[in-house]
């Protein structure tokens, strides 16, 4: 197991900026923990380069492909973890029961390393054994075969999908018979592209990097760059450095947010400077962002009748709906938003000030905005703020959701999607000569639900660690045990391969970093990043097992398995991943001369409609939306219900720095200055005081969701560790995964269905539980 670079377990806060030497010292130890330091340094130097890999950390765009070295931490990790030494062979896997497998920590399963042949699930001895691919393929289209109703068959893609990959999976699994896509996107940026939707016709961001370039003000609601966007900080830095003012609303301190030292920046490194990031932070309460938008916008247009400060001849000219605006946000009570923001009138003055200064404004959000019941109302408040300014469209200004995986964005393009457009499906079933289905699928919360009821009973999953990333543990677990077969298309082996059908098989992949030969050579693929750019990435490192097939490959050997009267060439398409592009820009106009277009260094960008100030919504305008301030969520309702004697915390379930969604890399959090734990909770000094408890203490967690019934339904996590957070009374955080048997299946955004994983209302008592 890899030994963590702090063997001891400490909390002790962070005084350095984000990034510095502290990241440097952070990746040589990792490259060591991986086996890898001397390779490492080829693979890296070729990340997000023009001729190399699309890292495969997060999906902040590169610029331009021209330093030399995009350094950052957190994506050397990525690149690392899937360049390790260390092999999760059928013999290490094999040598213990599945059982025994499950008794190991998410840490130590990582740290097995790269999956090497396919393996399925024996169950009279409950172990994994080797599998012949072939045999592999039969097993799988012999289930889905006898499936009474292809909707009884569930396929999930998480978002390091390539394009070229996605397409053919959604093409394989539509011509099987069914729109049961869930994916990461239903847990993470979901009611962005809702709300967007609906408000200015596109559902991704409209700005690119050169509008970073511009921009004299940056709100940031919700995000942790430092983190989660280590390439975000560097685009801050030079605005910070510029004068722009940059405006974080997070209740936790963000180290990340507040200082920078670029690891890329000799004089900095060399001098131990470092740069501000955030000019203004406002640490509203969990969920308190729509009351605080609101109070924004009430403020703005109250400026606005002593001097005008509303581009009126924009919004005349392309929006709708500003009338109930205004209305709606006179009568607002500023009581309401001060008691449901946790900011100050003086706060949200100085914020609205700021705003209104600012010639070019943009506004980035994260998943401290989109994992709240009121996430879509909340995007859509963002909406109306920027469009009350005209601050769309135009250069420096914009909406930014900043997604999550390397390629979710353009899994979305290229149709993983269980409410797909009919045009879409038309020009589908054009292009290969079949009858796509119409009726919607299942999205993450409708697969569990169909799982559970016993109407799903196949699950195949491209990528991802379904079993941990899901809300509401003990019935995710519950609903796949349920099933007949289980299947992971995976690099790692991770949780979801010990939550188990009756039959199950992980498959294992070449990784994006890996040279991938078919018939026609070396392959590249594609992938969108969160500024809608399209573009190539080669893999340059030797596969991790010879026995490992490519994503495209695997899906059409399956296909062929499965779909013996399909007429569409399975084995042509993935034996050149070029004939892929080409059908891909068959079926999606904006990808017309796709192969063409990759050949320019950096790619292409994707025609967003709403960056021209064309409106693709039912109006036909950029519109504005009411929305109230919430007061009846699941914590407020559990709050109400309990009364004084019992507190009731908001809690919200973050990552650390040391891990990438479910994949533990270690057990350090170095901006936050926790080493050497994963169960601890982050709270404010006065809630410790106020509940008798201290900082050290070990608690469990009682979630409570009313029932509707009058009682509530609770959950169970236990054994944390207190630790003494500068966060808002009120206000819990810790960490995902340990949390999700928390977060209730029925507790979701209104309209996304994004599981509620940053407020979920929980009592704290003191733990009984032995370590
Ligand atoms: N290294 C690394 N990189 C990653 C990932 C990773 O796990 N590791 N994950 C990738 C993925 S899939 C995604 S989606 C992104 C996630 O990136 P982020 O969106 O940054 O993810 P989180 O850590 O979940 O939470 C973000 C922030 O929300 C704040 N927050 C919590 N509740 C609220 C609230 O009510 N209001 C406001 N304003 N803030 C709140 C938290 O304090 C935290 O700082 O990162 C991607 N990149
Ligand atoms: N409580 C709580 N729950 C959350 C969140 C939260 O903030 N709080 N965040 C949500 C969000 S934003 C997201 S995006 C989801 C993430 O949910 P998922 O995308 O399902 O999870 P990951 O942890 O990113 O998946 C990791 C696994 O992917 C596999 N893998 C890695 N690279 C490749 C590859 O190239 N090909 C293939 N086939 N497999 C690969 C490896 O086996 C690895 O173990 O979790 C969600 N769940
Ligand atoms: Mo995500």
């Amino acid at each position: 197991m890899s030994k963590s670079s702090n063997e001891g377990k400490k909390i002790e806060a962070y005084g350095g900026p984000a990034g510095g030497w502290g990241a440097l010292k952070s990746v040589a130890v990792h490259l060591h923990q991986q086996g890898i330091a001397a390779k490492g340094a080829k693979t890296l130097l070729s990340a997000n380069q023009p001729d190399g890999f699309d890292c495969p950390g997060c999906a902040w765009p590169d610029r331009k492909h021209t330093s030399s070295f995009e350094f950052c931490e957190n994506g050397v990790k990525a690149v690392a973890a899937e360049a390790t030494a260390r092999r999760a062979t059928p013999a290490v896997i094999g040598a213990r029961t599945v059982s025994e497998w499950a008794q190991e920590s998410d840490h130590a399963l990582e740290g097995l390393g790269r999956l090497t042949e396919p393996m399925v699930y024996e169950q009279s001895s409950d172990r994994y054994r080797a599998i012949a691919w072939d045999e592999a393929f039969a097993l799988i289209a012999g289930e889905l075969r006898a499936l009474a109703d292809p909707n009884e068959a569930i396929f999930y893609t998480s978002g390091r999908t390539s394009n070229e990959a996605a397409f053919l999976y959604q093409l394989f699994v539509r011509e099987f018979g069914t729109n049961n896509f869930p994916d990461c996107s239903n847990m993470c940026h979901e009611p962005s592209g809702d709300a967007l939707k609906a408000a200015i016709g596109v559902g991704k961001g409209t700005v690119t990097l050169d509008d970073f370039e511009l921009a004299d003000a940056i709100f940031i609601f919700g995000q942790n760059p430092g983190t989660n966007h280590p390439r975000m900080l560097g685009e801050l830095r030079e605005a910070s450095k510029r004068g722009a003012k940059i405006v974080s609303f997070n209740p936790l301190r963000e180290r990340g947010l507040e200082r920078f030292a670029n690891p890329q920046n000799a004089l900095e490194m060399a001098t131990l400077g470092s740069t501000p990031i955030s000019s203004h932070y406002y640490q509203l309460k969990i969920g308190g962002d729509l009351a605080a938008l609101k109070g924004i916008c009430k403020r703005l247009i109250e400026l606005d009748e002593i001097e005008p400060l509303l581009d009126r001849a924009f919004i005349a000219a392309h929006t709708s709906g500003i009338d109930a605006l205004l209305e709606d946000l006179r009568a607002e009570s500023w009581d309401l938003i001060i008691a449901e923001s946790g900011l100050t009138k003086a706060q949200i003055d100085e914020a609205a000030a700021i705003y209104a200064k600012a010639e070019r404004v943009i506004c980035c959000w994260g998943m401290g905005i989109t994992q709240h019941r009121h996430a879509v109302a909340t995007i859509q408040m963002i909406a109306n703020l920027l469009l009350l300014r005209g601050h769309l469209g135009r250069p420096g200004a914009g909406v930014c959701p900043v997604r999550g995986h390397s390629n979710v964005q353009g899994d979305r393009t290229m149709g993983i999607y269980e409410k797909p457009a009919a045009a879409f499906l038309d020009r589908l079933g054009e292009v290969f000569q079949f009858e796509p289905p119409r009726e919607p699928g299942v999205d993450t919360i409708g697969a569990i639900e169909a799982m559970l009821a016993g109407r799903a009973k196949v699950f195949i999953a491209m990528g991802g660690n379904f079993a941990a990333a899901t809300p509401d543990t003990a019935a995710t677990w519950r609903a796949l045990a349920r099933c007949e077969l289980t299947v992971h298309v995976a690099t790692k082996f991770n949780r979801s391969h010990l939550v188990h059908g009756r039959r199950a098989l992980v498959l294992p992949v070449l990784g994006r970093t890996e040279i991938d030969v078919q018939a026609a050579g070396p392959q590249g693929i594609t992938v969108e990043d969160s500024m809608s750019m399209v573009h190539l990435s080669m893999g340059l490192n030797a596969p991790a097992s010879e026995h490992l097939l490519s994503e495209p490959m695997l899906i059409a050997r399956l296909a062929v398995a499965t779909l013996p009267e399909s007429r569409t060439p399975w084995l042509a398409l993935a034996g050149d991943y070029a004939l892929i592009r080409d059908k891909i820009a068959a079926v999606f106009p904006d990808f017309a001369g796709f192969n063409e277009k990759i050949r320019t260094p950096g790619g292409f960008r994707l025609r967003n409609t709403a960056s021209e100030r064309v409106w693709a919504t039912d109006s036909g305008k950029a519109e504005f939306r009411v929305h109230p301030v919430p007061t009846d969520t699941a914590v407020h309702r559990a709050r109400d219900a309990t009364g004084r004697d019992t507190p009731v915390f908001a809690l919200a379930t973050v990552r650390s720095h040391d891990q990438y969604n479910t994949t533990i890399y270690g057990l350090d959090d170095r901006y936050r200055g926790v080493y050497g734990h994963r169960r601890v909770v982050f709270i404010n000094a006065e809630d410790l005081r106020a509940i008798g408890l201290k900082a050290g203490d070990w608690v469990d967690l009682t979630s409570l969701y009313a029932d509707g019934a009058g009682g509530f339904e609770q959950r169970r996590a236990e054994r944390f560790l207190l630790v003494e957070y500068d966060i808002p009374r009120g206000c819990l955080a810790s960490y995902y995964p340990e949390t999700n048997p928390l977060v209730p299946l029925q507790s979701f955004a209104i309209g996304a269905r994004t599981p509620t994983s940053k407020s979920i209302p929980v009592t704290l008592r003191v733990s009984t539980a032995t370590a």
